[in-house]
């Protein structure tokens, strides 16, 4: 359900479920957490997530909902599985890059939200698909949409469940950038082998930066800036980036 492949400093993440547009299972989720936490070793210095076939995700699988008897707790389902995925993507020490593929609807698009780096090919499409079934936008959807596109948008988004194209969301902001669909992979898997070779803490701490920012006023935001700044010149690679502009040669990072 699930393949990683191990590359120079960096994984590739691919949903594959693709007879079901790669919605999630239990098994999936198993399989992505546990993936996810063996990233966090410090060899692996940036995730690419992409899907195998023509999507990239459509959300939870319904069929797995259909099957069961009597009322379910979503919210279960959700603690189990979709919070613990958000917090685990957010609180990597390293780049995250979402290669969407094709279709992300309902919570395969929000996860793609959560993540770094965002790039989609032209043809995909991400829908907030909830709405249509009688749910709520979950995966941390209500929290990045509005920061990402504004609330006037996040909410017609949300409350019509219509499709953004690739290009869209990127004029939009809601994504980094819509790449043609047979360029998509080349492009993301370049991306992340660069920021595999970046200086891996520094950017762990900038991730840090902005995760909190969405909920601090700008006094705590300076403060904050400025105790990782103080983590930021104690690393090596700090070191080196400055050795290496001032002797004006490529830096060599080494990640810590
Ligand atoms: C699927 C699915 C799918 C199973 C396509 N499941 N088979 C969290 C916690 C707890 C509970 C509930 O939810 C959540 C979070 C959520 O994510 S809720 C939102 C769940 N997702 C959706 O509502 C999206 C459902 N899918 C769609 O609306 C369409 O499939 C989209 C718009 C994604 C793609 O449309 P098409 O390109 O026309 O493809 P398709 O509909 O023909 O799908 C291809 C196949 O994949 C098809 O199977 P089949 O046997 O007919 O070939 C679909 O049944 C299957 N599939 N999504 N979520």
């Amino acid at each position: 359900v699930l393949l990683a492949a191990q590359h120079d400093g960096w994984v590739e993440l691919t949903l594959n479920r693709p007879e079901r547009l790669n919605a999630f299972t239990e098994e999936l989720h198993r399989a992505l957490a546990s993936a996810l936490d063996a990233a966090a070793d410090d060899a692996c210095r940036a995730v690419l997530i992409t899907g195998a076939g023509r999507g990239f995700c459509a959300g939870q699988d319904l069929g797995d909902r259909a099957k069961a008897e009597g009322p379910l707790d979503l919210g279960a389902t959700i603690e189990a599985f979709y919070n613990p995925l958000v917090r685990r993507i957010r609180a990597l020490r390293k780049p995250v890059v979402c290669a969407v593929n094709g279709v992300a609807a309902g919570a395969g698009a929000n996860i793609a939200f959560a993540c770094d780096i965002v790039l989609a090919a032209r043809s995909a499409k991400f829908i907030q698909a909830f709405a249509k079934i009688g749910l709520v936008p979950d995966s941390g959807g209500t929290f990045f949409l509005p920061r990402l596109v504004g609330d006037a948008r996040a909410r017609a988004l949300m409350l019509l469940a219509e499709p953004v194209s690739a290009e869209r969301a990127e004029q939009w902001g809601l994504i980094w950038k819509a790449v043609d669909d047979t360029a998509l992979l080349g492009e993301a898997r370049a991306l992340t082998a660069n920021l595999a070779s970046q200086p891996t803490q520094g950017l762990a701490l900038t991730k840090q930066a902005l995760n909190a920012s969405a909920g601090n006023a700008l006094d705590a935001q300076l403060d904050l800036e400025r105790d990782l700044q103080r983590e930021a010149g104690r690393t090596p690679d700090y070191r080196e980036g400055v050795a290496a502009f001032m002797e004006k040669r490529p830096a060599r990072f080494s990640g810590r």
